[in-house]
């Protein structure tokens, strides 16, 4: 473009797009186009940048004190954590510690609240602090997030972990007795009656020793309905129950909604039942787990389950979880089976609940299922058991239409429109296509953008709820490449934010590079659903229980008290000391320490650690925090708050003398 043409093309384009910035007071567009510092052309010139670049910029950049308008939750994957980011911005807004000790935030460090939440997910006695996040699923209320909770799961040891969205920490991990990994997890149902969590790699339920000769027999998957209480604000294994099922890999659930609502739907692959061994001359997992064309989806009457679940003698109790055999599951029409195209990845329901998309990942095509015809198939009574005696409902009668995409098709997702996107692995793309509801035709592939590089999940805005915003669209990709500055042989996942309002092409307009593990999915909630607090609601907080503590100390009343050898310290943090200054203790001593944060103002956030004990605290205005230890090694130590609070921060300190 000439460049007389590209500046006028640009300070058109700018005008245009400050007419649409959505500020309170908006100066009239002339007034914006006069207003235009003068250098702001040669800048973007200077800097090479495109008009589409300063499209992109202008619909992203957030100035100063300008809140973003969606959070996104993202999972960390194998940092064990998930990230909040806002949106448009792409800023990084929290880390959230769940699976995984975090200093800044006092997570596994010493507090007794976090070691009580990280120990509950210990197995079998062995302390587990690492985790592996893939699903956060926000609480949904009529199948809308209504911005109350977040779960997410750990693949790599079976766990849950329940986050309260009023201070965005993690407040519960569940282990599952009867699995050691899982994937088609989490997801909830509409009114987050259950929090859903699959298996993936078949093990004998309770991860019992069994030899891989007898898998057939032995092996098995579970899913399991985690039971959420609204009002504890905790999962409830009591009332959470487990349906066996065949030794398939399952992998990607979503819950039915609306018209499907109660139902649940997963893919799987693995229905080769390969064992692996390649040591002992058999076919290499990767090659024995894609030998059919066809693996199957999973069909689950999850109403009906929970129903069954409770009638006495139609469960079994195992490791002290009710479990529905999987006789019983297909006695009960609780689990159907449908064939779908070849090593599928990802189970997605429309926002209507009337459709499901299951993608190919070794086929070109996505499937789209119907729910009526799936009721219809089962009451027609036409199924052919697979070899666990699970009814096999005939692809024919259930699939509504495939449409070719292109390589690699893995996730879906959705806008207000009555278009689908979907990601395509191998081809780095993301597609746009139409739903066409009963009519075959009218699923069309509407266009195909490329993204950077091998995109796994995306998230659309509002994406898993019954009334998506469209709007953005983010693209997590798995691999970065060349798009950032190099920081050497590990680098950041990439995700790519996407405009895809209007009927105009999808288009990338934010790189924001994900240096903390790797996101796999991610929600995008409106910001403003989330009734988040400033400090906690009284001076001398309990977040683990949401009430007063029993351990607050007000100022004045600060002691230390010896029992014996039981020392129990109760100190107060306010600008800008720690009181007491003076911890004497005794070589041998069992200390119990409570510190209460009397800051009542926002962000008057106190740290604390105590050199050589291994122990880091964050204490929110509002919050009484509490730790153990054994006062093993004497020496005379130093305390202090770590956030610097005020211009006498570095004088919040004191010392802890252990005598010998
Ligand atoms: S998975 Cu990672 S890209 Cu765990 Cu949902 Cu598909
Ligand atoms: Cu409190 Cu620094």
């Amino acid at each position: 473009m000439k460049k007389s043409l590209w500046i006028a093309f640009t300070l058109l384009l700018l005008t245009l797009m400050l007419v649409g910035c959505g500020r309170d007071k908006e100066p009239a567009a002339e007034d914006l186009g006069e207003a235009l510092p003068a250098d702001a052309l040669a800048v973007a010139s200077e800097r090479g940048l495109s008009p589409d670049d300063i499209r992109a910029a202008l619909m992203t950049y957030t100035p100063s004190g300008i809140l973003d308008e969606y959070i996104m939750f993202a999972s960390g994957g194998h940092s064990g954590n998930v990230i909040a980011i806002g949106m448009p911005s792409m800023r990084i807004l929290k880390n959230i510690a769940v699976f995984t000790p975090e200093s800044w935030q006092g997570y596994g460090y010493g507090s007794t609240d976090s070691e009580t939440v990280l120990n509950q997910g210990n197995v079998n006695g062995v302390e587990i602090r690492t985790g592996d996040t893939h699903h956060p699923a926000l609480s949904e209320t009529g199948g809308e997030y209504d911005g109350d909770w977040l779960f997410i799961n750990d693949k790599a040891s079976a766990r849950i972990a329940v986050i309260d969205l009023r201070d965005y920490e993690t407040k519960q991990i569940v282990k599952n007795p009867l699995l050691i990994n899982n994937h088609g997890s989490t997801f909830v149902m509409p009114n987050t009656e259950y929090v859903l969590e699959e298996s993936q790699y078949a093990t004998p339920l309770g991860w019992e020793f069994a030899p891989i000769s007898e898998y057939k027999e032995k092996y098995r998957g579970l899913m399991t309905a985690w039971k959420f209480d609204r009002e504890t604000g905790r999962i409830d294994p009591e009332l959470s129950f487990g349906i066996e099922i065949p030794p398939y890999w399952q992998d990607l659930c979503d819950a039915g909604k609306l018209v499907s609502e109660g139902w649940a739907f997963c893919n799987s692959f693995n229905t080769e039942l390969a064992t692996g061994g390649v040591e002992q001359g058999n076919p290499p997992f990767e090659a024995g787990v894609s030998q059919r064309d066809v693996d199957y989806l999973h069909i689950f009457n999850i109403n009906k389950a929970a129903e069954v679940a409770a009638t006495e003698g139609k469960y079994e109790v195992m490791n002290g979880m009710r479990v529905i055999r999987m006789a019983t599951a297909v006695e009960e029409g609780i689990l159907y089976l449908a064939p779908e195209p070849k090593s599928p990845h990802g189970a997605d329901v429309t926002p209507d609940g009337k459709y499901l998309v299951v993608a190919g990942k070794l086929d070109p095509h996505v499937t789209i299922y119907g729910f009526d015809k799936i009721q219809k198939a089962i009451a027609a009574g036409n199924a052919t058991p697979d070899e666990f005696g699970v009814p096999v409902l005939p692809f024919d009668e259930v699939m509504v239409a495939q449409v070719e995409l292109g390589l690699g098709p893995l996730h879906t997702q959705f806008d207000g429109e009555g278009n689908a996107y979907t990601s395509l692995f191998l081809d780095s793309a993301l597609t746009k296509w139409s739903l066409g509801g009963d009519d075959p035709a009218g699923y069309k592939l509407l266009e195909k953008t490329p993204v950077q590089y091998n995109v796994g999940h995306i998230a659309a805005a509002e994406g898993d709820t019954v009334s998506p915003d469209g709007k953005y669209l983010v693209a997590l990709n798995k691999w970065a490449v060349d798009r950032f500055v190099s920081v050497g042989p590990l680098l950041p996942q990439n995700l790519q934010l996407l405009d895809i309002s209007g009927d105009g092409p999808m288009k990338v307009i934010y790189d924001m590079p994900m240096g903390i593990g790797e996101p796999h999915y991610a929600q995008i909630i409106k910001a403003d659903k989330i009734e988040s607090w400033n400090t906690y609601p009284e001076v001398g907080w309990d977040p683990l229980t949401q009430s007063p503590s029993e351990f607050a100390t007000k100022a004045g009343e600060e002691s230390i008290v010896r029992d014996g050898n039981n020392v129990t310290v109760n100190m107060t943090a306010i600008r800008s000391h720690l009181t007491p200054e003076h911890v004497p203790l005794k070589q041998g001593d069992h200390v119990t320490w409570h510190i209460t944060n009397l800051e009542t103002a926002h962000d008057a956030t106190h740290g604390f650690q105590l050199g050589g004990y291994n122990i880091s605290l964050s204490i929110e205005p509002g919050e009484t925090t509490s730790f153990e230890f054994d006062a093993v090694n004497s020496g005379t130590y130093t305390y202090y708050c770590t956030e610097f609070c005020s211009a006498l921060h570095l004088e919040m300190m004191g010392y802890m003398f252990v005598e010998p």
